[in-house]
């Protein structure tokens, strides 16, 4: 039997010193590099597919992270390359993106000084390449790392002031989700984006989607002392790879919107728990009533459950929690219909372990599952997941290791 294999994650110098070799390797020197920026993907402890129902949602940031060096050019012209596509060069002029006319992986990174121009920001053209500890397709934000890790580098070669403070930051994170739905074309919700930039060592971020807010209003940094509880948060990448590209997640969200107008509402968070049943009793006449009302009452159950969960924590709870995880993942899978096989094997056998409470993660359609686990039981809980998709005859699982950890900088 083979063992399980860890993702570490890499120190920061490590990070540092992969980009600038590989920046020297493909664009000839380094000495005038402007310098080198990182950001964290994220795993969301609760609050799934509810960003874009105007709700909430709690990340927090990997110590896994993309890594960035940059030098601004003169012109328009942007060159990239990546340590996960060797050899190639990505190539266009920011005069030529546009919504729909960019492709690759490349639009995720021009997408975002796009979006700074487009909020009135001076952006030129740069020359950068990527390398990145953070798994790709996994459900933990590689793409939001990529954006956000661009984002600080292009604030910071600007001057643009905007990674000072939380409130530049929330329009950091604004400019990243306009590169990701308008030029990537992943219709997704300003989660990840949020959680690249905004959380911070130590703390959960409770993501208030509700449009309008301040940034003071919308976020708040929740201390989450997992050691301090003798505790440990294992994150499981299932690898059955998920896309937020393909027509499953931009379903469930055309589904809440509908919703929403057949109850005359402007988003699914104003539906109170209170007032769920007479929602669900109105929805049974819609066209896909059965199917709307099942999306309804994950999205309105789950924002409830995500302050229920934030509670806890503040109240130096956080052992209490598990049972929110798990009426999380079963309302993921039952109602909202968007876990996978892979998923429910890590849920299933991490609390048949002895987790204390475990689900899926992000998207879902695929991606990574998380255990709260006691510390002195991380490794029996992986050993027992990694048997288990062994004896289904899955592909090895990947594990990782989510300290709270340190937003884009
Ligand atoms: C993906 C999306 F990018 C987020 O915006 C969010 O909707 C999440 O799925 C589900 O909670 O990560």
């Amino acid at each position: 039997m083979t063992s399980p294999e860890w993702l570490e994650s890499w120190s920061a110098d490590d990070g540092a010193a992969r980009v600038r070799t590989l920046f020297r390797e493909v664009f000839g020197s380094d000495a005038d590099l402007d310098g080198v920026w990182s950001a964290p993907g994220r795993v969301n402890l609760i609050g799934e597919h509810t960003d874009y129902n105007a709700g909430l949602a709690l990340p927090v940031a990997l110590p896994h992270r993309t890594y960035v060096a940059l030098r601004g050019r003169p012109d328009d012209v942007v060159r990239l390359s990546s340590a996960q596509a060797p050899g190639e060069t990505w190539e266009t002029r920011l005069a030529d993106v546009a919504p729909g006319d960019t492709k690759g992986w490349g639009a995720y990174v021009a997408g975002v000084a796009w979006a700074l121009r487009a909020a009135g920001h001076d952006v030129g053209g740069f020359d950068a390449v990527v390398d990145s500890c953070v798994p790709f397709g996994a459900g933990l934000s590689s793409s939001a790392a990529l954006e956000c890790a661009v984002a600080v580098a292009l604030d910071a070669v600007h001057g643009l002031g905007l990674a000072a403070d939380d409130a530049g930051r929330a329009d950091l994170a604004a400019a990243c989700v306009r590169a990701e739905n308008e030029i990537a074309g992943a219709p997704t919700g300003g989660m990840d984006q949020a959680a690249s930039l905004r959380c911070s060592a130590g703390h959960a971020l409770l993501l208030d989607c509700r449009p309008g807010l301040s940034a003071l209003e919308s976020a708040d940094a929740v201390p989450f002392d997992l050691a301090g509880a003798g505790l440990t948060l294992l994150v499981v990448d299932t690898r059955a790879e998920h896309a937020l590209v393909d027509g499953q997640y931009a379903a469930r969200r055309a589904s809440c919107e509908r919703a929403a107008d057949t109850l005359g509402v402007g988003s699914l968070r104003e539906i109170s728990p209170g007032d769920l049943e007479e929602a669900l009793t109105r929805l049974a006449a819609a066209d896909d009533g059965e199917v709307l009302r099942r999306r309804v009452r994950h999205v309105v159950t789950e924002i409830a459950r995500t302050e229920d969960f934030a509670a806890l924590v503040r109240d130096g709870r956080v052992d209490e929690v598990g049972p929110l995880m798990n009426a999380s993942h079963v309302s993921l899978r039952d109602d909202y219909e968007v876990s996978a096989r892979e998923l429910d094997l890590v849920v299933d056998t991490a609390l048949a372990a002895g987790a204390l409470g475990a689900r899926m993660t992000g998207g879902g359609f695929g991606g990574s599952a998380i255990a709260l686990v006691r510390a002195d039981q991380v490794d029996a809980v992986a050993a027992a997941v990694h048997e288990a998709f062994a004896a289904a005859g899955l592909t090895a699982p990947g594990f990782l290791l989510a300290p709270p950890s340190s937003p884009a900088h």
